[in-house]
């Protein structure tokens, strides 16, 4: 049996250290505006970001007031696509409501 990390004639046998590396997440976040509705940022949050109506409630309120609020961290790609979907939502109901993402 090879030992863990053994070399032979500068050929590596066998590595049983961790080498899959774990996902990097991001923090996505709703931005405050004047414009959007209260109504269609519970939407949002209900729909893109599966909150439940009291905590959708809570999330819009809390971005509301302090003009940002977190909607959920997820990996890189999935944080990508929901920033995405919340300006393709906003713009096809003619709010400028953003949203963005950050590294946790
Ligand atoms: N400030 C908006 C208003 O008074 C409501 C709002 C909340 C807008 C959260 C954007 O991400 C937002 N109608």
């Amino acid at each position: 049996m090879a030992r863990p990390d053994r070399e032979t004639a500068g050929e590596i046998l066998e590595r049983t250290r961790q080498e899959t590396k774990k996902p990097e997440l991001f923090k996505v976040l709703l931005l405050n505006d004047d414009y959007t509705t209260m109504d269609f940022v519970v939407e949002v949050l209900e729909t893109v970001f599966h909150k439940q109506p009291a905590e959708a409630h809570r999330i819009m309120m809390m971005v509301h007031t302090q003009g940002k609020g977190l909607c959920g961290v997820y990996p890189f790609e999935v944080a990508e696509t929901k920033v995405a979907t919340v300006l393709d939502r906003a713009r096809e109901n003619g709010f400028p409501l953003r949203a963005t993402m950050e590294p946790e």
